[in-house]
């Protein structure tokens, strides 16, 4: 349950980091729809703070004020807009939504959408939310302890009790009206903060998606093997943020002798029908959340090798991170105007992104690494082969993929598809891959930037 993207059958989300409204509108039509992309995870869109000091970080959307469909991504009609435009052309809208707190004590004023708020008076007029929806004020700096996990402030935002039937009952109608809409899942902040059994009485409160079936969810729950709070038990509930894999990608780009052991469930990682996985998030890429060492965008070779290693692998349901440039400010917002509103993305003659926004999900290798992933959904590893920071293997009967940590490969190798004249896909077909009569592929690479190759039966040609 909970686990269908409603996506025809698509693999890859990407995460389009405060995009607004209008552009990721138009990113669905002109792009993620050709590509094959199932979706996109938008930032949260509901009314939130405005955070002055520092000067509007990212961060003030994760400080909610109402469930109020107006954030500084756009209004509620550009949000609707969003949603039925994407899914008209096969894209659907998943929503990051942060249901276990409202705004940070201290902080008061007016939210995105016009209403007012007072955290240290737990008085959100906008829902309305008062004192008694709340849990009472304890700091969480114990993760060894679960109810204070649970029940206790994360970095003093106020705690909304969701054993309450009442708040149970507000965050079902936010996340409904959403479902109304069109969307077709959520993403959800903070879940290793609420009970598992809170989440499930929620989930069951929602409606079937307009065209039927539960919705999607994903939960963030940040296990790094080192607590008592496991994924494991969060998996009845959706899928579940698997962030052991970020820093095993991580280990894997560094020395590809240890890529075969990227899913470690001797450490107690997901199982792959329950892990939403990730080469980095929104979080750690900036050193929040836990942080980690991780790749980013920042180290472009490494990066593009291990999200098409992610998307090559067959372990998890995959997330692609779109970002923008924010060099060592990592309170920094979107790139914006003057009067701080998020800038436009604009795209250029070669199909990069201007403005500040990083796109990589444009990356010739991440996007069309999105095709490989489609075309092997269901099938397994095979043909493993490891030698000098190279690697290679089979999904099935369906793809191959080969990459070369220091460029350069030339192998004949067992590719266990039938005979033929493939279309390399990172190249767009410029490359042409021949399999012989016995599955035998002539494998070389030689490429300083990109050093992957992959195909596909049924592939473009
Ligand atoms: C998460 N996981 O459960 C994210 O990993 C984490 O990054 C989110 O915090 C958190 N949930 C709440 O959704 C992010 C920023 C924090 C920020 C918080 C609220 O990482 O830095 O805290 O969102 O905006 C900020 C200040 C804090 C302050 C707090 C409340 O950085 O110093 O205490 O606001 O005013
Ligand atoms: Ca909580």
């Amino acid at each position: 349950a909970y686990t269908d993207p409603h996506c025809d059958g698509k693999q890859v989300i990407v995460h389009l980091f405060e995009w607004k409204w209008p552009d990721v509108a138009l990113e669905c039509e002109r792009f993620l729809s050709k590509k094959g992309f199932c979706g996109v995870q938008v930032s949260p869109a509901n009314e939130h703070v405005m955070v002055n000091s520092p000067p509007r970080p990212w961060w003030e959307r994760y400080q909610p004020v109402s469930y109020k469909l107006h954030s500084r991504s756009g209004t509620e009609a550009e949000f609707t807009d969003m949603v039925q435009r994407c899914k008209a052309v096969g894209v659907r809208i998943f929503v990051d939504v942060v249901i276990n707190h409202m705004a940070g004590l201290g902080r008061t004023g007016t939210g995105t959408a016009g209403s007012s708020f007072d955290s240290s008076n737990y008085n959100f007029p906008g829902v309305p939310f008062v004192r008694e929806h709340f849990n009472p004020y304890c700091k969480l700096n114990n993760y060894g302890d679960p109810n204070q996990v649970r029940n206790c402030y994360l970095v003093d935002l106020t705690d909304l009790d969701q054993g309450n039937e009442y708040v149970r009952n507000k965050i079902a109608a936010f996340l409904n009206q959403m479902i109304d809409i069109g969307v077709a899942g959520f993403r959800v902040d903070a879940a290793k903060h609420m009970w598992p059994k809170d989440i499930d009485a929620i989930q069951q409160k929602l409606k079937d998606l307009p065209e039927g079936g539960r919705p999607f969810f994903y939960h963030e729950v940040i296990d790094q093997s080192n607590e008592p709070i496991k994924t494991s038990q969060y998996t009845s509930l959706g899928y579940v943020t698997e962030f052991r894999y970020c820093l095993k990608i991580r280990e894997g780009i560094q020395d590809f002798g240890r890529l075969g052991q990227a899913v470690d469930y001797g450490w107690g990682m997901t199982d792959s029908e329950h892990a939403f996985v990730f080469v980095d998030n929104h979080d750690n890429q900036r050193g929040h959340g836990g942080g980690g060492n991780i790749i980013t965008h920042e180290k472009p070779k490494e990066y593009k090798m291990a999200v098409a290693f992610l998307l090559a692998n067959d372990y998890g349901f995959t997330r692609v991170m779109s970002s923008y440039y924010f060099g060592d400010n990592s309170d920094l917002g979107p790139p914006h105007n003057d009067d701080y509103s998020a800038k436009d993305v604009p795209i250029n003659a070669d199909g990069t992104c201007g403005n500040g926004w990083v796109c990589e999900h444009r990356w010739r290798p991440i996007a069309n690494m999105v095709a490989f992933k489609n075309a092997v959904a269901g099938t397994q590893k095979g043909n493993y082969y490891n030698m000098n920071n190279q690697i290679a293997f089979s999904r099935g009967n369906k793809g191959f993929f080969a990459m070369a940590r220091d460029s350069h490969m030339d192998a004949t190798l067992q590719t266990g598809l039938p005979a033929g004249e493939y279309c390399e896909l990172i190249s767009d077909c410029a490359r042409k891959i021949a399999v012989d009569g016995s599955g035998n592929a002539h494998i070389v690479i030689n490429n300083n930037e990109e050093p992957i190759i992959a195909f596909i039966v049924g592939g473009p040609s």
